[in-house]
């Protein structure tokens, strides 16, 4: 059987070659993909994101269980821009989602950066794909921290949670500038610790500074190393689902995310065939010199190349 007769078919070995493909931006996976495309979309993509140690790995462990429970299959990827190799953070989530290993239904996978970093949201993209074809009903995208590549990544999710825990204080001041509002539920962990409930009023003040957009986002106060309001957080990320399919916001913000990737995509490769071709065609190392020396200015460079494109 092929790979892709394979995964279809639920062959978890063949899911995991894939994957490792995904991760080396292998021409294989995306080639499976391609002939297996109108298979995706069925899986429903969550974020998870927070600053590090805000416990991302213990709750996506615990809301992976909870959906379990409810007889659903789970994908999960860890994403490490921090990583090469997928070394530190990973190794803590191991620990942390140890007994979800053995579990068939679920499968686990970190990606960290070999080479840049719009590699790294391509290869999530693609393990995406690949879980969601495979018939995973739920995805989730985990990141290490707040980093704008990982929000970047995470936003393409269908639904971002953002983990805070008590006692940030500044550390929410300073990554509520643009990284707060992608979170559509907030969960408020560690709340065995004391100011969960100031976490929860700085939040809501911060909701309030947009008080016109149609979805206000829930906050939830959960422990997550005692299993407590994971239901709870559940039941609002499932909300967030019914709203986004109600209202036709699924669609639109679908839409959107695939233009992005569309335009990503085509950059990536426009910009690898210069590059490449720098020797003959476009002679880019020729044009550099030339805007240091300013024998010529950098927009007029820029312009001949897109000249020499557009023949
Ligand atoms: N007190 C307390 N500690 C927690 C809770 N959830 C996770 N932790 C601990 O916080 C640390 C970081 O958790 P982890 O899930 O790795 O955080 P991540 O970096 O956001 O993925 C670990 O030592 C967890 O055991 C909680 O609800 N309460
Ligand atoms: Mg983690």
């Amino acid at each position: 059987m092929s790979l892709q007769e394979r995964l279809v078919s639920g062959d978890v070995r063949a899911l995991a070659r894939l994957m490792t493909y995904a991760e080396n931006d292998y021409p294989e996976a995306t080639r499976v993909i391609k002939e297996l495309y109108d298979k995706t979309g069925g899986a429903y993509v969550i974020g998870i994101t927070g600053p590090p140690g805000a416990g991302k790995s213990t709750l996506t462990d615990k809301l992976t269980k909870a959906l379990r429970a409810r007889g659903k299959t789970v994908g999960i990827i860890a994403v490490d821009p921090t990583s090469p190799f997928t070394g530190g953070a990973i190794l803590g989530d191991r620990i942390r989602m140890q007994d979800l290993f053995t579990d068939q239904g679920v499968f686990i996978r970190s990606m960290g950066t070999r080479g840049h970093l719009g590699g790294l949201s391509r290869a999530t993209q693609t393990a995406v794909r690949l879980l969601d074809i495979f018939g995973k009903d739920y995805i989730f995208i985990e990141t290490v921290g707040v980093g704008q590549s990982e929000v970047d990544i995470v936003k393409t999710a269908d639904s971002v949670v953002m983990v805070l825990m008590p006692g940030l204080g500044d550390d929410i001041q300073a990554i509520k500038a643009g990284i707060m509002e992608i979170g559509d539920v907030f969960a408020i962990n560690k709340a065995d610790l004391d100011g969960a409930d100031r976490t929860k009023i700085e939040i809501e003040m911060m909701l309030d500074l947009n008080e016109n957009r149609e979805w206000r986002p829930p906050i939830s106060k959960v422990v997550a190393v005692d299993n407590s309001g994971i239901d709870d957080l559940l039941e609002r990320i499932q909300n967030h689902r019914y709203y986004l399919e109600s209202s036709g916001e699924l669609v639109s913000r679908r839409l959107r995310n695939t233009k992005q990737e569309l335009v990503s995509l085509i950059r990536d490769r426009v910009v690898e065939f210069i590059l490449e071709e720098s020797g003959e065609r476009f002679s880019v190392d020729r044009l550099v010199e030339s805007i240091a020396s300013k024998d010529m200015d950098i927009y007029t460079a820029a312009e001949e190349i897109l000249r020499k494109i557009k023949k």
